[in-house]
Parts: C-alpha cells; sequence; structure tokens
C-alpha cells in the first residue's frame, strides 16, 4: 500500500460519507511519525499533547507508529461566499458546514483507522479520543489545548502554517477543516516548503483582525485571546442557535476571520 492508494481511499470516504457536499477535493499530506517537531510539542503546545506514538499505542500497545495521514478540506465556495457579508454571526450554509461538515470528516478519521487496520496496519483516529479541548474553569489558555491538534499535525506534514488568526494557512486558504490518522504504515513523508517556521506563510495583512467581532486577534501571533474568542462563540452565538440555525448540541464559530480575507481559498503571496 502507497501514497497513491492512500490518497484514493481519502478521496473514496469523502464522497461516500457525504463530506462533498460541504467541502472541495481533499488534500492528503504525510507526516514521519518520528519527526522530531511532534516531540517538540510537549512544550509548544503542553505535556499532554500526544505524540504519534503515544496516541497509536493508547489504542494498540506494543504498535510502532510510522506515518501520520493528514488530509485538508477546503470548505465549499457557497458556505465561503455565504459567510464574507456576516459581520456578527456564521451564515447558516457555514455553520452547516461546521455542524454537519466535521460529522462526515469525522466518519472519514474513523472509516480510515478501520480500513487500515483491517488491512493489517492498526491506525488510530487521536482527534476522537481526546477529550481535553474544552475550558478548565476560569478559562485558563493553559488547559485550553487538545490532545491532538490537527493544525500542528498538519504542519509537520506540510500542509501550512499558522496565521494571526492562529488558522492554519494552506495552498487552500484558511477556509478549510483538517482531519488525520496515525499508522503502523511506513509512508513517504511530504517536505516542508516552509521549513520548520510556523508563521511562514502568513503575511500579517490584519484582516483577520479587522474581521474578529471578539477582538480576540491582535498584531502579533502572541496577541492571539484564545479565551475571548472561545467566549464569544459560547456567549454570543451559542444561546439562540436553535431559532437562528435550527439544530442544538453542535458548537458554533463564527469563523469571520476566515473569510473575506486574502488568505481564504488560497495562499496569500
Ligand atoms: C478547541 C478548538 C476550538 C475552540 C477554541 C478555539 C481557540 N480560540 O483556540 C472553539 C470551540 C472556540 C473553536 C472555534 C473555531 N474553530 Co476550532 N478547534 C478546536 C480544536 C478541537 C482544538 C484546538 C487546539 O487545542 N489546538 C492546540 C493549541 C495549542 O493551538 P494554538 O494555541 O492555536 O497553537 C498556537 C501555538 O502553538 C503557536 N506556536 C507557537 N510556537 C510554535 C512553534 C511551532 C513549531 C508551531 C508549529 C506552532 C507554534 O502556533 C499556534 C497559533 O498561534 C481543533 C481540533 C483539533 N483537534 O485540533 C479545532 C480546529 C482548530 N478549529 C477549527 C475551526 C475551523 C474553528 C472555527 C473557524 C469554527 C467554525 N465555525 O468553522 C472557529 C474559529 C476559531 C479560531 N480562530 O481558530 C479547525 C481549524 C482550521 C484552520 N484553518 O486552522 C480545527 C483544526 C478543526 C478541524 N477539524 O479542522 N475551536
Amino acid at each position: 500500500m502507497n501514497r497513491t492508494d492512500i490518497v484514493k481511499m481519502v478521496e473514496r470516504l469523502y464522497t461516500a460519507t457525504g463530506a462533498a457536499a460541504f467541502f472541495e477535493q481533499p488534500d492528503v499530506k504525510i507526516a514521519a511519525a518520528d519527526d522530531p517537531l511532534f516531540g517538540r510539542f510537549k512544550t509548544v503546545i503542553g505535556p499532554r499533547h500526544w505524540t504519534p506514538q503515544e496516541a497509536l499505542e493508547r489504542k494498540f500497545p506494543g504498535a510502532v507508529a510510522k506515518s501520520v495521514i493528514s488530509w485538508v478540506l477546503p470548505v465549499c465556495r457557497r458556505a465561503r461566499e455565504t459567510n464574507r457579508t456576516e459581520t456578527e454571526r456564521p451564515s447558516i450554509e457555514w455553520a452547516a458546514v461546521r455542524s454537519f461538515g466535521e460529522i462526515m470528516n469525522e466518519e472519514m478519521r474513523s472509516q480510515m483507522a478501520a480500513l487500515l487496520t483491517e488491512a493489517g496496519f492498526p491506525t488510530t483516529a487521536p482527534h476522537l479520543d481526546q477529550r481535553e479541548v474544552y475550558p478548565a474553569p476560569g478559562w485558563d489558555v493553559k488547559n485550553f489545548t487538545s490532545s491532538w491538534s490537527e493544525r500542528h499535525v498538519a504542519f509537520v506534514a506540510g500542509a501550512g502554517t499558522f496565521g494571526l488568526s492562529a488558522g492554519l494557512i494552506t495552498e487552500h486558504g484558511v477556509a478549510i477543516r483538517l482531519g488525520s490518522v496515525v499508522t503502523t504504515l511506513e509512508l513517504e513523508p511530504n517536505t516542508r516548503p516552509y521549513g520548520d517556521d510556523p508563521f511562514a506563510w502568513c503575511t500579517r495583512c490584519g484582516a483577520c483582525r479587522r474581521r474578529c467581532p471578539g477582538h480576540a486577534i491582535g498584531e502579533e501571533f502572541s496577541d492571539r485571546d484564545k479565551p475571548g474568542c472561545a467566549r464569544y462563540c459560547v456567549e454570543k452565538l451559542s444561546p439562540d442557535r436553535a431559532q437562528r440555525y435550527g439544530w442544538l448540541n453542535r458548537a458554533l464559530g463564527c469563523a469571520l476571520c476566515q473569510t473575506a480575507v486574502p488568505c481564504e481559498y488560497q495562499r496569500p503571496r
């Protein structure tokens, strides 16, 4: 089984799960599980962030992680375009991508893990196992991180770099969603066109800062107010979501920082 087979598997799941209704064609990237960057995330993100080996061993004790397969799902044009004119909340089309497109993305993760495991390569989808993303009392930013950051994983795999909004800017822009699995299958990793620079592709134009209704984005990368962003989503967007969007029990984010910005659907140059 090689990279071409993996790309085909992801593309088939993209169609089969219905993700194609919410996203454009996936772009697949591969990282080596022993890339030293994964070790650095213990300090960059926190000690509870798993290495690929730790994530795999939770499910398959004794298995040796070889590759991390990461995919970029660019948000469909209709959701992006409707969100461009919004100033406070996500358009209904964008909110549906978050609520229902992500369910398809979850299904892509679990099916990829099952298919590769069935083929003899134990594989796990760590995002589906991580439970430490939600804020601790007092919105302590240090505790407000996941044990498996899809953005950092995609960064290692060569998919893109972080912007002022903290969104990952890829060749398909920042209006994307990400998924990944860790596997024992050995695959040729992608090279990172940006080396190890986490912010290489952001021009710092400030368009996302001006778009942010929660005033949670600053002029420096380190200025981003993560609890402020989350508070805006939870306190401002969630209370009347059933009335506005027609459904409950799924997270909402405005994502204004991801639309009507120069990096929306392409890497800015
Ligand atoms: C928790 C979470 C949220 C929370 C909190 C968001 C926040 N303010 O951080 C809430 C619910 C509010 C939320 C909202 C949204 N989210 Co969200 N969320 C997550 C989740 C589950 C975990 C994120 C996490 O903990 N990351 C780890 C922390 C440490 O990352 P960080 O602080 O941003 O990292 C910084 C530092 O590490 C720094 N850095 C410093 N030094 C170094 C050195 C190196 C070498 C590197 C690499 C980095 C680095 O770089 C980063 C940027 O500053 C992920 C899914 C996942 N499992 O990854 C999705 C995810 C990040 N969300 C996503 C999206 C799309 C959204 C929304 C747009 C939702 C929507 N409506 O569409 C909004 C927008 C918020 C925003 N500006 O990012 C996408 C991101 C897509 C992208 N282009 O990046 C993800 C990956 C989900 C997915 N399946 O695709 N989200």
